[in-house]
């Protein structure tokens, strides 16, 4: 590794808010040397396509091309082939755009022929121009199932059709047990030089990453510092019902809670400014911890928070060196 540089990055990711680091991170890392292992619990068949929704983020933001309000899909996209399908199937909720049906049509497709994700994904990423390399964390199908008090629901009714409205009891992540990392998950782990947790959900988005078999393990053996993004502004996040989904599942919604959650992986955390009471708490259990405005509405604040968690890693890499 020189001096300047940070050696290979690898990333584990949900949907928006990792997208968000991403756009920022990416440019400061050499070509070849960024990895995203990217949660595919979320994905789902809709109107008879394959959506990856979480890998669409990654590579969508990661081209430049993804809607800058909503935070998935296209910019730009039109939904009249949805409008049209609403002739026959009046509650059709999940909203497909007309130039982003091109990504399921293709994955569909290719998985219909047997091609693996992540092979899907790696042609996907090469035909948007995405230099990083991108992958699923698994080729098998792993699902967030919910449990609320309204019954059991797939992550997607959850979430888009019932607006996450409803307590949830339990989680489970179904096909994790037997699932295999995706080809080249745990050598990106092994050979990182440092591993960023991206500001997710850590119970939909994070939690089935770490639930494949051997994600976990590898990254406690990692020599890499593993840094976690923050996702919680003030205990809120940025978008989506995180806090809510904690709270009923009993982990609080707070950096020190997040580190409860991560507890057996996690090093070093990089936390808003207003959650700052909490870096005593942190750096009190050994999680090395600093904070600034984690709110990434622009590029410039993206690019903040991603130097700040290179940063991170390269002190607690630092200190590691001078201790042994
Ligand atoms: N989110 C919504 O809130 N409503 C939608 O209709 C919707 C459609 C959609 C289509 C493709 C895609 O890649 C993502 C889409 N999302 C939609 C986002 C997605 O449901 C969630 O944000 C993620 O699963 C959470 O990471």
């Amino acid at each position: 590794m020189s001096r300047r540089g940070h050696g290979k990055v690898t990333v584990l990711a949900g949907g928006v808010g990792a997208a968000r680091l991403l756009r920022g991170l990416a440019p400061l890392v050499p070509r070849g040397q960024l990895t995203i292992v990217v949660n595919t619990a979320d994905d789902d068949v809709f109107y008879g396509l394959h959506v990856s929704p979480d890998i669409d983020t990654v590579l969508y933001t990661l081209a430049g091309l993804s809607d800058p309000v909503r935070g998935w899909g296209l910019a730009g996209d039109t939904f009249h082939g949805l409008e049209a399908l609403r002739r026959y199937e009046h509650d059709a909720w999940f909203q497909l755009g007309d130039r982003d049906v091109a990504t399921h049509l293709f994955r569909t497709r290719l998985l219909r022929d047997g091609i693996p994700l992540s092979q899907v994904t790696a042609l996907q990423a090469r035909g948007l121009g995405v230099g990083a390399r991108v992958l699923p964390m698994s080729d098998d199908a792993v699902r967030t199932i919910v449990e609320t008090t309204g019954g059991r629901r797939s992550f997607q009714e959850y979430l888009v059709r019932d607006r996450a409205r409803e307590t949830v009891r339990s989680l489970t992540y179904a096909g994790s047990r037997g699932a295999q990392p995706a080809p080249g998950v745990l050598a990106a782990i092994e050979e990182a030089s440092l591993i960023v947790i991206a500001p997710s959900n850590p119970l939909v988005s994070i939690a089935p990453i770490l639930a494949v078999p051997g994600l976990r393990q590898g990254l406690r053996r990692a020599e890499a510092p593993v840094v976690a993004v923050s996702p919680l502004i003030g205990g809120r996040p940025v978008k989506g019902p995180a806090d809510k989904m904690m709270r009923a599942l009993g982990v609080a919604p707070t950096p020190s809670g997040l580190a409860d959650f991560y507890h057996d992986v996690l090093d070093a955390m990089v936390i808003d400014t207003a959650d700052r009471a909490h870096l005593a708490k942190l750096e009190g259990r050994g999680v090395a911890a600093t904070c600034l405005d984690t709110l990434m509405r622009s590029l410039g604040r993206s690019t903040a928070v991603a130097r700040a968690a290179l940063a991170l890693g390269a002190t607690v890499r630092e200190q590691r060196n001078l201790a042994s």
